[in-house]
């Protein structure tokens, strides 16, 4: 019996499927989860002393790697000073300066503790700024557990949404419309059968939760046009892409002004941070300036904010983003390369630190061809890499995450893994 599998034994007894977060407990690739003792680079220790290369950085916020000694001292040093006060401090207001020094689309940000309530808050607030009810969400996008966005596409194509988990009202999914990514056509029936009642769409810009998938060319430029034609606020959920794919997320790629932004992961240098902001117009209809309520006993916790300022600190001093995408570019030649001397179709979208490996024959644009890949052959895939030191984000859908901890030995000993492991797949 391993210390891990002892850990998790005792973890089912008391915790739900032995995790705080369905998708550790390893469902959908198979075994039994290890648990991490420590981390550190792009390193995790696991409780029995396995050394794996780490491919989630804890679901994306280890931009710079575990345990980074410039975030542990920022969050020492605050420590000093107590731990949360309830009260304004003067970290809240270096973290609302730096975001909006990143993100010129957002004038003003409000603080909150995960991506789940950025999301949750953002909607509601994009309800009560244009007394609209309906919202827009795309197949195969995911934006935390509220019920608003636990929705899946309903039978019809433009019928309303149903419910993605049980526990969710079908009147409240019947406010949600769900829609394919990267269809411009189903954006203009949805607008006409839904006219002046949507009040927003929230997209994963780049997508990351249904693996890693990028928008056709002009779709985005193609759905600010479209919004903003029907008086529907745009929210970019970027709180995966968001620090991580350019200091500015994909809007700065894409040269696109989204209404709101959410945020998340990178922002509080791995504790619990999330953010959502935007134009100020809409921001004062928060309380307590405005009409929509939103709050939170531990929102710009000192030791939150002291720790993502370190971490956006950071990303200004070093700018690594070109380095992360040579280390992906790095990855993506080893894996393609074995593919191609192995014959196995294999599609590895990746731009900077994410990317995705699906087994599949043809380009992943959208939920439906992102189902027809392979999930058993990755589960193998998985699992062949894991014992072999490498540990990928357990799902065939979902994305993975390089750090600029990974450069040098770790990308070298990952790409021989990968190269090893395709070719006796
Ligand atoms: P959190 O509530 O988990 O902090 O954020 C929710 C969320 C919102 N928006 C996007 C684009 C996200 O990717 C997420 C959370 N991402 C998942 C990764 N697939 C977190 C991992 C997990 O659920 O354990």
């Amino acid at each position: 019996m391993t210390i891990s599998n002892d850990l998790f034994e005792r973890a089912q007894r008391l915790i739900p499927g032995g995790v705080n977060s369905p998708v550790r407990a390893f469902r959908s690739v198979g075994g039994a989860p290890f648990f991490v003792k420590s981390a550190r680079g792009a390193t995790l220790t696991t409780a029995d002393d396995q050394e794996l290369i780490d491919f989630v950085c804890t679901w994306g916020p280890a931009i710079h790697g575990h345990n980074h000694p410039v975030i542990k001292a920022a969050i020492a040093a605050a420590l000093e000073n107590g731990t949360s006060f309830g009260t304004p401090n003067p970290y809240e207001v270096e973290m609302a300066e730096l975001i909006v020094q990143f993100f010129p689309s957002i004038q003003k940000v409000r603080m909150c503790n995960s991506g789940t309530e950025a999301t949750m808050s953002a909607i509601r607030l994009a309800r009560g700024f244009t007394r609209r009810d309906k919202i827009i969400k795309f197949a195969g996008c995911y934006h935390g557990h509220s019920d608003s966005l636990l929705i899946k596409a309903g039978s019809g194509a433009l019928t309303h949404g149903s419910p993605d988990s049980a526990g969710v009202p079908a009147s409240f999914a019947q406010e949600t419309v769900v829609l394919p990514y990267n269809d411009r056509a189903a954006l203009v029936e949805a607008f006409a059968t839904y006219p002046e009642q949507i009040s927003c769409v929230i997209i994963e810009p780049y997508c990351g939760n249904v693996g890693f998938i990028m928008p056709d060319a002009g779709y985005l430029s193609y759905l600010r046009e479209i919004t903003a034609r029907h008086g529907t606020l745009l929210i970019f959920d970027e709180v995966m892409t968001g620090f991580r794919l350019a200091r500015g997320g994909v809007q700065e790629l894409e040269s696109i002004v989204p209404d709101l932004t959410t945020l998340g992961k990178i922002i509080g240098g791995g504790l619990p941070v999330g953010a959502f902001g935007g134009r100020a117009d809409i921001m004062d209809y928060l309380a307590p300036l405005g009409p929509v309520y939103q709050a939170g006993t531990l929102s710009g916790n000192p030791l939150a904010m002291a720790a993502g300022i370190a971490a956006l600190k950071l990303l200004t001093e070093l700018n690594p983003y070109a380095k992360l995408d040579a280390l992906g570019r790095q990855m993506q030649d080893a894996v393609m390369e074995a593919a191609q001397a192995k014959g196995l179709p294999v599609q590895m979208p990746q731009r900077g630190a994410m990317f995705s490996i699906f087994f599949n024959a043809s380009p992943v644009r959208d939920y439906t061809t992102a189902l027809q890949s392979d999930a058993k052959l990755f589960a193998r895939f998985f699992h062949a890499c894991l014992d072999r030191g490498v540990y990928l984000a357990p799902s065939a859908y979902e994305a993975g995450f390089l750090s600029t901890a990974h450069a040098g030995a770790a990308i070298d000993r990952a790409c021989e893994i990968f190269d090893q492991v395709i070719r006796e797949l």
